[in-house]
């Protein structure tokens, strides 16, 4: 099995939140890598990898990283895949690390998602492959059809929910 998605963290501190997108990749059955580089600990490293990524047969590379968060932008500097950027909170509640992330210069952008929003990184990734893969697309919309039904529930909930000014 060839990975298609690679998850790169700036350390294996940040895996307590990027396993919710490992377990989002393995829910949709999408094939993917971990691991741990760093822009500023092994800065030959991420290099060699952000070049060799697209020729591995890697479609996307999500990259997450906390405080002076200067991986994923690196990646992207050495990459024409497309690059999903997780903040890590770590420190100033993970603010510096979105600031890294998302402040990219023209020409080389990485698609940041929200402080540890690990999961929405991956299915984004997802939504990227499923632009060719017509299996991962089917398994999204049952997945978003999900979401749907979770809310469908709730409302169903709420209506028993009494007060004396409540109409519905
Ligand atoms: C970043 O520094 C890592 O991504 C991590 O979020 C943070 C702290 O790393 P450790 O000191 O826990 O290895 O590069």
């Amino acid at each position: 099995m060839s990975p298609l998605v690679s998850i790169i963290m700036g350390s294996t501190s940040d895996l307590p939140v990027m396993e919710k997108a490992a377990k989002f990749l393995d829910e949709l059955q999408v094939p993917f890598e971990m691991n741990a580089l760093s822009a500023h600990r092994t800065p030959a490293e991420v290099e060699s990898f952000a070049r060799e990524a697209e020729g591995r047969g890697l479609k996307v590379i999500i990259a997450a990283a906390g405080m002076a968060a200067a991986l994923p932008g690196v990646i992207a500097a050495n990459t024409t895949l497309p690059v999903i950027g997780v903040p890590i909170k770590g420190m100033l509640d993970g603010l510096d690390a979105l600031l890294s992330i998302v402040q990219m210069p023209p020409g080389i952008p990485v698609a940041t998602v929200g402080v540890n929003g690990a999961q929405n990184a991956a299915v984004l990734a997802c939504e990227m492959l499923a632009l060719t893969d017509d299996v991962i697309a089917t398994r999204l919309h049952d997945y978003k059809s999900g979401l749907a039904d979770k809310i469908v529930k709730a409302n169903r909930e709420l209506a028993e929910v009494k007060y004396a000014y409540k109409t519905n």
